[in-house]
């Protein structure tokens, strides 16, 4: 279809925030929150690089990497196309509670919390239309969640996220995640997409205008060769706690476990979001992982409304067609976003699109 430019899957790596440089980024440029001082976080180098937070909010890890053969329009990223869906954000909410191991609770250094704990976050969420490659997806839209530690109203959202914290993201959630295998006969890379999240999308009893969509988070299909990788290009989606929840031994790497429970409501102009599960998890930080384990139950849940002013399509829910759910270019708020200058490159992109047919 239009549109289509070819993929620039390499894109996706150069996207890589400043801050990545220094994993952890300097102290006092941490969390909003005002409690952490997060010193045993700070580079062991000693270097002398410093990261300064320019609190701009990165949202292209929301998206599957394949998006941009659908959504980059040569010498034009701000330039709409249909499969530019839209945001949601607002508040987040991470409860959990950390248990230790009938074993492995002997290791010195595990000083975790025991009681149930609440982490308040801000959060954003994007839901786009399905490309129509890959051809064998289920899901009929894709939905990227993140969503970070902070005590900013939601007004603040912008200024709220760390850029120079290449861990600030506790939650990234993708519901479909591109895939890589190294292919040694071939000397190449396969790639390729699943739905890591199969949603059941129905309509929430005799309201036509709100659906619910519930899943299990379940990548086991994939082979160990096949990588899941990362389109914000510094760590895989992934759920952490931060390193500071358990004294000294670096974040609590969660993962994405399969079994984990994702359930939701959507309409026009609201997104709600559960993520919940258990599972054993590790930690992790700049000299490594440790021995020790931990059980975490979690639960994260997400309120979020239509973001106009950085959204340039509107969804429509229960719409006359077959279709619950479908995406309209948007009428205000962000069509500012086609510029005259996008408008004329999206007619130069037609114009060579139909040149070739
Ligand atoms: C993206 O485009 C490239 C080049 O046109 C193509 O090789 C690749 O299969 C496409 N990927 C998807 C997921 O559509
Ligand atoms: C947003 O954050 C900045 C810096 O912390 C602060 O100066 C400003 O008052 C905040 N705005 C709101 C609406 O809280
Ligand atoms: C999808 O959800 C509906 C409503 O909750 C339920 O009745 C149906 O059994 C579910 N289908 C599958 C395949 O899970
Ligand atoms: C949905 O059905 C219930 C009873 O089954 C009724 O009370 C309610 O008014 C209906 N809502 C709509 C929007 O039709
Ligand atoms: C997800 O499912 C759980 C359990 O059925 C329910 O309590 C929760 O309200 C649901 N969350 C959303 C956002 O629909
Ligand atoms: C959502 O739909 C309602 C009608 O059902 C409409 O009044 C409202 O403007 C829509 N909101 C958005 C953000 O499109
Ligand atoms: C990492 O190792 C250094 C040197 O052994 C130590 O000073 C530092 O506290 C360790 N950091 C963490 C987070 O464990
Ligand atoms: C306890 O730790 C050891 C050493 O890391 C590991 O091999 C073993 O699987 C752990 N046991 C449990 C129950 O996690
Ligand atoms: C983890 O904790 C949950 C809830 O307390 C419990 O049901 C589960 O059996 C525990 N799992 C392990 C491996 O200890
Ligand atoms: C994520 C994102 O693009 N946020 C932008 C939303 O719109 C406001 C107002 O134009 C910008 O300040 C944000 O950067």
């Amino acid at each position: 279809m239009l549109l289509c430019q070819p993929i620039f899957l390499i894109f996706a790596f150069l996207s890589i925030p400043t801050g990545v440089l220094s994993r952890r980024g300097n102290g006092d440029s941490s969390s909003d929150s005002g409690t952490s001082s997060d010193s045993d976080d700070s580079s062991s180098s000693g270097g002398t690089y410093v990261c300064s937070d320019d609190h701009k909010l990165t949202t292209t890890g929301l998206q599957p990497s394949y998006y941009l053969n659908y959504t980059m329009v040569a010498g034009d990223p701000g330039a709409y196309t249909d499969w530019n869906g839209l945001y949601f954000q607002g508040e987040a909410s991470f409860d959990y509670v950390i248990r230790d191991l009938p074993i492995n609770n002997t290791y010195s250094g595990t000083d975790c919390p025991k009681d149930h704990r609440s982490i308040r976050m801000l959060g954003i969420a994007w839901v786009g239309p399905r490309t129509p490659t890959p051809a064998d997806l289920h899901n009929p839209f894709t939905m990227g969640f993140q969503a970070w530690q902070s005590d900013n109203p939601i007004a603040n959202i912008t200024y709220s996220y760390n850029s120079c914290d290449a861990d600030v993201n506790l939650v990234h959630l993708k519901t479909t995640v591109d895939w890589r295998e190294y292919v040694q006969e071939t000397n190449r890379d396969v790639e390729g997409a699943i739905d890591a999240v199969v949603l059941n999308v129905t309509q929430v009893g005799n309201d036509s205008h709100e659906v619910q969509f519930r899943g299990v988070y379940d990548v086991s299909s994939l082979r160990s060769a096949q990588t899941i990788f990362a389109s914000d290009g510094t760590h895989e989606d992934q759920i952490h706690l931060p390193a500071k929840t358990c004294s000294t031994m670096g974040d609590i790497l969660i993962g994405w476990p399969s079994g984990t429970m994702i359930n939701g409501t959507m309409t026009n102009n609201t997104l709600t979001l559960s993520i919940s599960g258990t599972t054993v998890a590790g930690f992790g930080d700049l000299n490594g992982s440790h021995n020790e384990q931990v059980n975490v139950t979690f639960s994260i849940d997400f309120k979020g409304t239509y973001d106009s002013a950085n959204s340039s399509q509107v969804l429509h829910v229960g719409a006359s067609d077959q279709s619950l759910v479908s995406f309209e270019k948007a009428t205000s708020g962000a069509v500012a976003w086609a510029s005259p200058r996008s408008l004329l490159a999206i007619s130069l992109v037609v114009a060579t699109g139909m040149a070739y047919i």
